[in-house]
Parts: structure tokens; sequence; C-alpha cells
């Protein structure tokens, strides 16, 4: 038996700060419909697809800040994607700066089914960087200045199977896919923007891939779940990010993967039920996970070391 989704990773290149909301939009929906062409079901865009990174600079001026968030979705600007999404019948997860209408501001990615029904709206939890400039850095990382973390890690019942988003710096973490690992995830969809060079540790610069990679195919096997890594990639205002968007089994092998620092729908045929190899042996959560002996995972959060 098989349960293919046909996924579809629509990578984008740079988005300049100067660009309008109408004109990036135009690119989604050329993404959107070559994904629909080729046969998807779903499609996934990046992290902030609507905006340049903007955490990268530090704005003073609140109107200039607002004006990257999307108060409503859709809102006018996106509306033209939800329709031509419905019209196609294909669903998207995509990834935004949400304002709430009570003030709280998060790094957000919405999903939407193939019926036009919203059926999530995540939020960050692992928020990177810093809150206030660090005048050392050549470009601030300013997201925990702009965003709270997201209350928590939800799988939902959507695309025929068990699905979840998260965000970016969320797949660095192993917690991030086994607590949605623990919710029977079979397909998690992560969009990122990961500048190449990391500050903190320039020693880290020429891994990036590698730790890409690395991560999400960890998590995709420990847990037996899909997972789909989305770039926002290339050049953007002088900083190069990272692009190898890839498709990943749950046997931690890569399906589909980007040639390209651009625009670029990448496709695979998921079948969910690849997950149950490893979801009822090697990973048999119920018969061989020892919660017990892990409580140091909710319990701290730093390291606490052993008595000298
Ligand atoms: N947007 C991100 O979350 N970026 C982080 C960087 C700052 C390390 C990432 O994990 O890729």
């Amino acid at each position: 038996m098989t349960r293919d989704v046909v996924v579809a990773a629509a990578q984008m290149g740079p988005i300049a700060k100067a660009d309008e909301r109408g004109a990036v939009v135009d690119r989604l929906l050329a993404l959107l419909r070559e994904a629909a062409a080729r046969g998807a079901g779903l499609v996934v865009f990046p992290e902030l697809a609507l905006t340049t990174f903007f955490p990268r600079w530090v704005i003073d001026d609140p109107e200039e800040l607002d004006h990257y968030y999307e108060s409503e979705m859709p809102g006018p600007d996106t509306k033209p994607l939800f329709d031509e999404a419905l019209r196609l019948g294909i669903g998207f997860q995509l990834g935004y700066a949400e304002l709430t209408s009570d003030g709280h501001r998060y790094n957000a990615a919405i999903l939407v089914e193939r019926d036009g029904r919203i059926v999530s709206t995540y939020r960050k939890v692992h928020v990177p960087g810093h809150e206030e400039p660090e005048d050392w850095r050549p470009f601030q990382h300013l997201e925990r200045r702009y965003f709270e973390p997201g209350p928590e890690f939800a799988a939902h019942r959507a695309f025929g199977g068990i699905v979840a988003s998260a965000l970016c710096n969320d797949r660095r973490w192993p917690e991030t896919y086994r607590v949605l690992g623990l919710q029977g995830v079979e397909l998690v969809m992560i969009g990122y923007n990961t500048p190449i060079h990391y500050a903190p540790d320039p020693g880290q610069d020429h891994l990036a891939g590698f730790h890409n990679n690395l991560v999400m195919a960890s998590g995709a096997y420990q847990n037996g779940t899909w997972v789909v890594g989305v770039a926002k990639g290339g050049e953007e205002e002088g900083v190069p990010s990272l692009a190898e968007s890839q498709i990943i089994a749950p046997s931690g092998e890569v399906v589909a993967r980007a040639l390209t620092e651009g625009d670029e729908v990448i496709v695979a045929v998921c079948d969910l039920d690849r997950c149950n190899d490893y979801k009822t042996t090697v990973f048999d959560f119920a018969r061989y996970r020892l919660p017990d002996r892990y409580h140091r995972i909710t319990d701290q959060i730093g390291a606490e070391l052993p008595p000298p």
C-alpha cells in the first residue's frame, strides 16, 4: 500500500529590501503554478517568504518595522496566492512575519489545505540571534528583537497524513522532531533563511551545507518522518545565504535537492507509509523509549556538569 503525497519545495532566491509585496507574490505564483504543473498537491515556501530577511537591520521606526509584518492572512497582497492555490487544488505552507490583533509578533508559517481550509498557523519556537544591536557583526541577526517564541510544536491531520510545520533554527534542535515524532508526524515542513557566515564562530561557515543536511536527515530518520527543507538562498542585500533545499525520506536519504541558489521547484513523491518502516521497528517509541531516563530533557535548560 502507498499513501503518496506529491510535495514540492519552492526555493526562492533573494528578496531585495525595495521589492514590493506584489512582485514577490508574483514570484510565489510562478512557483506555485510550476509545482502544480509537475503534479504537486502541496508546495512548501521558505521562512519570511514575503520580504527580505529584515532582522539583519536595526529598525527603530515603528512604521518601517510594521511594513514587514502581515496583520491578516490572507491580506490584500497575499489573497491572489490563496485564490490561485484553491483554483489549482494545491495546498501550501508560507512563511511570513505575523503581527497579531493584540500586538504580538511572531515568525510564522501558515499551512493551507487543497480545499483552501487553513490547517494551522505555526509560530517559530526557537528564535535565534540577539535582542540588542551588536556592532562587531558584519550584519545583525535581530530575530529576538522582532519576534517572540511561539507556544508549541503541533502536528495536524492534513494531506492524507500527519503533518507539521517548523522554521529555520528549529531544524537544528532534536527536540523539534521528537516532540512532533511523539505525535506521529509523517511530514515536517521547514522554511529557512541561513546566512552562510555565522558571526559568533566563522569556523562553522564552510560547514553550513553539511549541518543543514545533518540535522534534517537525522531528524527524519530518528523519528521516521519525511522532512522538507526550503531555503531563501543566494546573496540577499549583500549577505550570502544557504540554498540547498531538499526533500528527505524517513530513511534519512535525500530524494530531491535544489541545484541553484535562485527560484527553483523540486518535487518528490512522498509515500507516508514509508514512515512505518522506522516507526514500527528501530524507532518503535512505545516499545523502546524510556522517558523516565530522559527527565533532564524537560527538567533543565542549560547543561549541569558532574561534580568536580
Ligand atoms: N533564520 C534562522 O533561524 N537562522 C539561523 C541562523 C541564525 C543560525 C539558522 O539556524 O539557520
